[in-house]
């Protein structure tokens, strides 16, 4: 009887922590899917949410290949949509709702992108591998 209880739990044990790990590789810490980026006709696009904050904060994408960002707004009404790449002297005030195309061109292997609010409180980062 004991035996069984004490297997009972450590099956439960391992289905929970096997959830938390299976979580853990598909979303990042807040929760979102990082999947947001597409290959489209030889460009790849990356898409990044501004809104309060930018989402995700990192991202992997693919190096060699010409890419876009397209940074999405949807009633920003802060910071975020006041953004700031330096790599690729980007600096707009973003429309409060729509989408902004910016070309980074073609980036190397082990190369990030930065972009950040002008007032340097919400960043996010694109790790190109
Ligand atoms: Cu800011």
């Amino acid at each position: 009887m004991n035996k069984t209880v004490s297997i009972i739990i450590t099956l439960g044990l391992i289905v929970a922590v096997g959830i938390i790990f299976a979580g853990g590789s598909k979303t990042n810490n807040t929760g979102e899917a990082v999947q947001n980026s597409e290959i489209k006709d030889g460009v790849q696009y990356i898409t990044i949410l501004a809104s309060g904050r930018y989402s995700p904060q990192t991202s992997t994408a693919k190096a060699g290949i010409p890419t876009k960002l397209i940074v999405k707004t949807n009633g920003a009404y802060d910071c975020s949509a006041s953004l700031v790449i330096r790599d690729v002297g980007f600096q707009k005030i973003l429309p409060q709702t729509g989408e902004t195309e910016i070309d980074i061109g073609t980036k190397n292997r082990g190369e990030t992108l930065q972009g950040v609010c002008s007032m340097g409180m919400y960043s996010f980062v694109i790790n190109f591998s």
